[in-house]
């Protein structure tokens, strides 16, 4: 069966299908920039984003962000801002001197058939790395690693471990019995 993303990013859509695959989906991508709403977790941030967008249902959106133990889980629901301000380089600096690494990712699916919203969520511990390293993915790959190597090391390899899959494994097992 098909199913319909809206994402104005790239790297995310082409995960999304590489995952779906596996799962007999066929995720298709409509590419769309929203205007993402504020909100205090992810969970909300696409509850709203779901709200706002103008798009015939069903379709699904994701937002996912990047948490920092030891910045207090900065950027978390300011991920997609702080990405395009500071960077990668801007995040290796504020860690610069701390010995805590720990960070993960999250990942929050809704998906929306006009009706009712259905949240999936996803995580994966990993740390932040000394230095940007890869060069596959996207966004904050080169600097987030999962037992020594970085997502953007790992190429198709972080499918099969991602915040990403981890939501979307559940979100396409329930869209496969749903329907
Ligand atoms: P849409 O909202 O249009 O889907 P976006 O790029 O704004 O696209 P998010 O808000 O979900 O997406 O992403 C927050 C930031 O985290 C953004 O800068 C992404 O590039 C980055 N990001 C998301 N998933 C990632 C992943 O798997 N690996 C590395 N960075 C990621
Ligand atoms: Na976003």
């Amino acid at each position: 069966m098909r199913v319909r993303f809206i994402t104005s990013n790239k790297g995310k859509f082409e995960e999304m299908k590489h995952i779906g695959e596996k799962y007999g989906i066929d995720v298709e991508w409509a590419s769309m920039e929203y205007l993402e709403p504020q909100g205090s977790s992810l969970e909300f941030v696409a509850r709203k984003s779901i709200e706002m967008i103008d798009a015939k249902p069903p379709f699904f959106i994701e937002d996912s962000g990047l948490f920092i133990e030891a910045l207090n889980g900065f950027p978390g629901v300011y991920s997609s801002y702080v990405f395009k301000t500071i960077g990668n380089e801007g995040i290796l600096r504020l860690m610069e001197g701390i010995e805590n690494r720990k960070a993960r990712f999250v990942c929050v699916i809704a998906y929306t058939d006009g009706v009712e919203t259905q949240i999936f969520t996803g995580e994966v511990e990993g740390e932040i790395a000394r230095e940007a390293r890869g060069d596959a993915g996207f966004g904050y790959d080169p600097i987030f690693e999962v037992s020594g190597r970085t997502f953007a090391e790992m190429g198709n390899e972080k499918n099969a471990v991602s915040h990403r899959r981890r939501a979307a494994e559940k979100f396409f097992s329930w869209l496969a019995k749903s329907f």
